[in-house]
């Protein structure tokens, strides 16, 4: 079974292997964790999403690629593109369910060790908080590995940290 852990700060500050980034279908950068993933990688990590557009065209939603993770110390970013919140539960719900999904598959394929989420939609994509967090912790919980060894859940503001504490201590 992955460890999950949980911590509150800034996610390009985390020590793991992959960091995932909640980047847009252009992969080519904005703001919130995806405007702070970039500047403090540096330029390296456009200039494969670049190349990443130029193989493949747009991500999709729910989809996630990887790069590398430049002047970060971690060794990869996962980029994946969580939904828009648009009042349409069950789709929505689905399609954040991938995102953590495939970001893990990425991982394994990879042979992470650790990979550390941040709240991917609950910010300008305006996902309801609780539900994330409800479906952010059961993809984890679910998915079976004999590569990760940890998951660590990056909170950026308190309603969030607060909201994985209870889930996390309730089971
Ligand atoms: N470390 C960890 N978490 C962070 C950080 C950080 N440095 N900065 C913000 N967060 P958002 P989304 C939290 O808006 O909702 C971008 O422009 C934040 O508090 O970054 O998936 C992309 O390019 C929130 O809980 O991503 C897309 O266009 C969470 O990260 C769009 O925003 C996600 O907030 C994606 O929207």
């Amino acid at each position: 079974m992955m460890k999950i852990e949980l911590t509150k700060g800034d996610i390009t500050k985390i020590k793991s292997d992959a960091i995932v980034n909640a980047a847009n279908s252009s992969l080519l950068g904005g703001g919130g964790v995806d405007g702070a993933i970039h500047r403090a990688g540096g330029s390296e990590i456009l200039e494969e999403c670049r190349q990443i557009r130029n193989r493949q065209g747009k991500c999709k939603t729910g989809e996630a690629v990887v790069t590398t993770a430049g002047n970060l110390s971690a060794k990869y970013v996962i980029h994946t593109v969580g939904p828009v919140w648009n009042n349409d539960e069950e789709k929505e719900s689905q399609l954040l369910a991938n995102c953590y999904r495939n970001s893990l598959k990425l991982a394994e394929s990879l042979e992470v060790k650790t990979i550390a989420f941040p709240n991917i939609s609950t910010g300008v994509y305006r996902f309801p908080k609780e539900l994330a967090a409800k479906i952010a912790i059961q993809e984890v919980k679910n998915f079976e590995s004999e590569v990760i060894e940890k998951v660590i859940f990056v909170c950026f503001d308190e309603e969030n940290e607060e909201l994985y504490k209870k889930l996390l201590e309730r089971d």
